[in-house]
């Protein structure tokens, strides 16, 4: 058994400083604690605005908005807080890596971190939505793939909070392909950040879809995989731009167990019994059973 926190976060300005959203994270951890939650998720990129909204060629503008070590400076107070409670959390922020050769690499990258404070696990965005160049005909940019490479290690899984815990990050979510190697290594508990504007420009259509088509992949993923997901946004209005809230958490049935009710600072909790997995891992899902992978083959051959 273990209780969750989906600690969603409203707006963060480009004013606000990486301590006012440190501020914000350890009051999220301190609800959480105070309501039983082993474990708070939070979203992505969670100690800045989203930055990739704003296009800029200036290196030094765009690293502003990354984290050269974690814990670092601002964030330590996260960490000694969170083992002070007992709780661990999940988050989402801008890694700049500078290796000894000088070459730099950007992710998106969500860390897991035990009720002791010690960092268990990493993952970097494999799914790097929007675009490379500048779009000035766009209302907003999304130019994640100018700011971020995809993360080179893939998706994996951690022996932690006495189960078997897995990581994606926003756009990842939509994609079968992230729960599947997930569900193929045993996950029972998967931790999503997101991001999500509600404004789609490249097919404004799939605009009042956002909050239907969050639900379809997070519930999908989770009952073809026998798996709980926990989706965590940073919604509401920022910069004036309005982004997908609807953090929730789903169980192995596909079935919504815990929602956030506000587009702001909210904690939706939920006390999940990791073995009801099996449910669906040992019957309808048993993949040693069942699955037929000879006939999947084309799904994971590299595009030319
Ligand atoms: N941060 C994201 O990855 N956002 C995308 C948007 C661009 C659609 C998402 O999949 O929600």
């Amino acid at each position: 058994m273990i209780t969750v926190g989906a600690a969603q976060m409203g707006p963060i300005e480009k004013e606000d400083t990486r301590s006012d959203a440190v501020d914000r994270l350890v009051a999220l951890l301190e609800d959480g604690a105070s309501r039983g939650c082993e474990l708070v998720v939070f979203p992505e990129l969670a100690l800045t605005t989203f930055f990739p909204r704003w296009f800029t060629d200036d290196v030094a503008e765009m690293e502003s908005w990354f984290e050269t070590e974690m814990p670092g400076p601002e964030t330590a107070r996260l960490f000694e807080r969170a083992a002070e409670l007992g709780v661990g959390f999940c988050l989402g922020y801008a890694e700049l890596v500078v290796l000894e050769d000088g070459t730099r690499h950007r992710y998106n990258t969500q860390i897991l971190v035990e009720r002791d404070g010690s960092v268990v696990g990493k993952y970097r965005k494999v799914h790097i939505p929007g675009h490379e160049h500048d779009e000035p005909g766009r209302p907003f940019q999304h130019a994640e793939r100018h700011y971020f490479e995809p993360g080179p290690e893939g998706f994996d899984v951690w022996d932690a909070f006495g189960g078997v815990v897995g990581m994606a990050i926003c756009n990842d979510r939509r994609w079968p392909e992230t729960y599947r190697v997930m569900g193929l290594k045993g996950v029972e508990l998967v931790l999503i950040g997101y991001n999500t504007p509600l404004h789609y420009d490249p097919d404004p259509q799939q605009n009042a879809l956002a909050g239907f088509h969050n639900n379809l992949v997070m519930s999908s993923g989770a009952y073809q995989n026998g798996t709980y997901v926990v989706g965590v946004a940073k919604g509401g209005i920022e910069a004036g731009i309005e982004s997908l809230a609807q953090s929730a958490i789903f169980a192995p049935s596909g079935q919504v167990v815990a929602q956030c009710i506000t587009t702001g600072d909210e904690v939706a909790v939920a006390r999940l019994d990791l073995d009801f997995c099996s449910f669906y891992k040992e019957t309808v899902f048993d993949f040693d059973r069942y699955r037929v992978p000879k006939h999947y083959r084309s799904i994971s051959q590299e595009k030319d």
